[in-house]
């Protein structure tokens, strides 16, 4: 049980401050951390909403000016699941101060501010953590332990998408992520970056890339930013603004262990919600993975009897899996959710160890680096080397 209680102060309400807090309230009920994590501090723009979310999750204060937050010395974590375009303030400010950083993806607006960050948060010893939550879905931790085992052998491709719907209505709002300034790009960095760290994380690192972007909607209606969620419909307004991101991101990169990947980031799958999926083929076999079916990994291996070779389906909820025996029986099934509650139990181990956590500022500043050269092929039309 909790033998020290830490007090986290979290930076953003909306979409990944929900998804946080309860990964923070429920990480001490579902497993046993060696320290408690306490909502002490929610931190948020428009008083009234935040007031509501904090009443709503049980965070016991409320500021609307983070530098406080990072300031109080009863602070021990600074959580921060506000907009990219305030990461790095935030985690050097954090950083300088002593404070372990749990941040949201992606990293920063570009690899300089991440290196800044990465660099901040090396230097004061502090835990940091980027939320590419994905690596603790147990069907990915489950394709990594497979891998590590050698079952696919020598990896020939990875095939990665991670396609969603949300915008594709010419009403959707001008919101933070469709402005380089508060986004740093549009998918690309939203979604390429998730499909950028399970790569480097199950395939290895990426040394060049050639990619190619799209804009199909240039001007949007202009929103109250307080009534806009991630997600969220059209809205009525009379200004228009410029989108200043594309709204597409198609990647081809060479890998450092001679592999060919492929990563298609878009917005405007048509009926694709959340469609985060990879493919990855070895000589002995092959993975693939569909969060939509978070609950499944496709395994096809080359050991099976020539007449019943194929793709079979491991449902990963046997306790033996990687994070399961902490939840239900088998086949009871969990959900997006619970990948935030593994990467809360991981990071207070970390904290409690002083030991690193993966992936953190290292594996986000080695990620924009992908990213950026992505968008500078696109830029260029040309194949682009990512910086050793
Ligand atoms: C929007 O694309 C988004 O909220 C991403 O920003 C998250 O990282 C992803 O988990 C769900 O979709």
């Amino acid at each position: 049980m909790a033998t020290k209680e830490m007090n986290v102060a979290i930076i953003g309400y909306k979409f990944m401050g929900k998804a946080h807090s309860q990964a923070w309230r429920d990480a001490p009920a579902f497993f046993d951390p060696g320290i408690k994590p306490a909502l002490k501090l929610a931190c948020g723009r428009h008083e009234d909403q935040l007031k509501a979310f904090a009443d709503r999750w049980g965070w016991e204060e409320t500021t609307t000016d983070w530098r406080k937050a990072v300031a109080r010395d009863d602070i021990d974590v600074i959580d921060i699941s506000a907009p990219t375009y305030l990461h790095h303030d935030i985690s050097v400010a954090a950083a300088e101060a002593g404070k372990h950083i749990f941040c949201e993806k992606p990293m920063a607006l570009d690899y300089q501010q991440a290196r800044a960050m990465y660099e901040a948060a090396k230097v004061s010893g502090v835990t940091h953590y980027l939320n590419h939550n994905y690596r603790r879905c147990p069907a990915v931790a489950l394709a990594k332990q497979m891998i590590q085992d050698g079952k696919l052998g020598r990896i020939f491709h990875w095939r990665g998408a991670y396609l969603q719907s949300w915008i594709i209505d010419p009403n959707f709002p001008l919101t933070w992520h469709l402005k380089k300034e508060t986004a740093g790009s549009g998918p690309h960095h939203d979604l390429n970056s998730h499909s950028v760290d399970l790569a480097r994380y199950l395939v290895g690192e990426i040394n060049a890339v050639s990619a190619l972007t799209a804009n199909f909607i240039a001007e949007r209606p202009v929103p109250d930013e307080a009534d806009v969620t991630t997600f969220g419909g059209a809205v009525e307004a009379t200004e228009m603004g410029k989108v200043t991101v594309e709204d597409a991101a198609f990647m081809l990169v060479e890998f450092e262990n001679g592999a060919l990947g492929s990563f298609e980031a878009s917005r405007f799958a048509t009926g694709r919600k959340n469609y985060n999926y990879f493919e990855i083929y070895g000589e002995r076999g092959a993975l693939v993975f569909d969060l939509e079916r978070m609950n499944e990994l496709q395994y096809y291996s080359c050991d099976d009897p020539t007449d019943s070779q194929g793709f079979r389906t491991i449902l990963v909820t046997e306790p033996e899996h990687p994070y399961l025996s902490a939840w239900w029986p088998p086949g009871h099934i969990i959900g997006y959710q619970h990948e935030f509650v593994h990467a809360v139990v991981d990071f207070l181990a970390a904290v409690e160890k002083g030991a690193e956590i993966r992936p953190n500022f290292y594996d986000g500043m080695k990620a924009m680096q992908v990213l950026e050269a992505g968008l500078e092929s696109a830029r260029a039309g040309a194949k682009v080397e990512v910086a050793g």
